[in-house]
């Protein structure tokens, strides 16, 4: 990738994305929320769209000179509501986190009762959080995961029927089941409550039709755009038609000034790319890819929040080794593997430490792995968890992963 100017004016900077360059061609990327972008996104991304300031919607600007975004921006409206089936999308949200308070600030009043997914069993932050807005300024009630590591519909409708909540989150960060998004439509109608999916995790294989989709059931569907939908970082709001004033009122000058163009761009660019038949094939595969890894950590005496995956991650539940997720994550990267420490459910250990490692792969799909290149990275990641302290051991595990990486190269045209 040519950074010329960046070299010219700042070399420190330009070395360090160099270096992130070969970092990110040498390791095996397992954090389930990354992906690799096409050439044809960074593009969008890096390009003098960055200049434009567009505060307001297409064709109802606060500023002069928006004829092209208006234009970028109305496409990439278009192609999100066509992709997921939408009668409304806002493109301008920053990010997965401002896509959610956007709803939030439209369908709720501080104080107002929200039930969403813990966070520690698999929820995100925005669902309800002590720690965050969702948390701080809204009364949450929380459901979280069974012992088999999958939503106990009952629950959360024996929960929502004592809470009584104005909104219901239903989508996760860290859940490996098909979520029955009808089921959680049965259960906010029966209380009165509006529907948010936030599907920021599964977005990919949802447009390409592998995981079912909220659109025909929830009021308001969130996503961000840089997970398993391939594109730049950043967030979408969709919603049903009635919504469609009073969220767009929400994201701008709700909660944010200008849109960013560029980043509008590339979406646009990833929601046409999601609509190829290359990516369904693409989407099918993560999921096979993730259920032969599920398979081989299995195999080789691993246990998995609740067993075999049927979306793009899982969690490896580190409990029975007496190994933290911090320790694993951190023995992972010295083998050449990227992955993020997470909370088992009913965890022993503090949210910084945890008992589990999530996994994920859309990024190594993006790459081309197939299944057998994921029974090899079961093999490494097993190999790490035996032979932790095992200096030579973890020498020959990180030759065998960079071996994979040299045979699956990113950005090579
Ligand atoms: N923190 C992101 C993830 O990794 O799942 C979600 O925002």
């Amino acid at each position: 990738m040519d950074i010329k100017n960046i070299k010219k004016v700042d070399p420190q900077v330009a070395q360090q994305i160099e270096l992130e360059f070969e970092r990110q061609q040498n390791t095996i990327e397992l954090i389930a929320s990354e992906n690799i972008t096409s050439l044809a996104v960074m593009e969008a991304s890096g390009s003098v769209l960055t200049n434009k300031y567009a505060e307001g919607k297409p064709y109802k600007r606060f500023y002069n000179g928006c004829e092209h975004v208006d234009i970028i921006e109305e496409i990439a409206q278009e192609r999100a509501k066509s992709l997921f089936g939408v009668d409304h999308a806002n493109v301008q949200p920053h990010s997965g986190a401002q896509a959610n308070m956007a709803v939030f600030l439209y369908a709720l009043k501080p104080g107002d009762k929200v039930l969403g997914m813990d966070l520690s069993n698999g929820g995100h932050l925005t669902h309800g959080s002590p720690v965050n807005f969702s948390g701080l300024y809204f009364d949450v009630a929380s459901y979280g995961v069974n012992e088999y590591g999958e939503i106990d519909y009952d629950d959360v409708r024996a929960k929502a029927l004592s809470h009584k909540p104005k909104l219901i989150v239903c989508g996760a960060s860290n859940y490996s089941k098909i979520i029955d998004f009808k089921r959680f439509k049965e259960i906010a109608d029966e209380v009165g409550a509006l529907l948010m999916a936030d599907i920021a995790h599964i977005a990919g294989l949802v447009a390409a039709g592998v995981h079912p989709s909220p659109a025909p059931y929830a009021d308001f569907v969130t996503t961000t755009t840089h997970k398993s939908l391939r594109g730049p970082r950043g967030g979408i709001t969709m919603c049903k038609a009635e919504h469609a004033a009073g969220v767009d009122k929400a994201v701008f000058p709700g909660i944010q000034g200008g849109p960013l163009e560029h980043i509008i761009a590339a979406k646009a660019i990833a929601l046409h790319e999601a609509a190829q038949p290359e990516f369904k094939t693409y989407a099918a595969q993560v999921i096979k890819n993730a259920q032969a890894l599920a398979q081989g950590l299995m195999d080789e005496g691993m246990d998995i929040v609740g067993g075999m995956t049927q979306n793009h991650l899982m969690t490896l539940d580190l409990r029975k080794f007496g190994k933290t997720g911090k320790d694993m994550a951190n023995v992972l990267e010295q083998v050449g593997i990227t992955a993020n420490k997470n909370t088992v459910p009913n965890d022993p250990q503090s949210p910084f430490v945890t008992s589990g490692v999530r996994l994920g792969t859309p990024a190594v799909t993006t790459r081309g792995f197939k299944e057998d290149d994921m029974v090899e990275v079961a093999k490494i990641i097993a190999g790490a968890v035996f032979a932790s302290d095992n200096e030579q051991g973890l020498k020959n595990l990180r030759e065998r992963a960079l071996k994979l990486c040299k045979r699956y190269p990113i950005y090579v045209d």
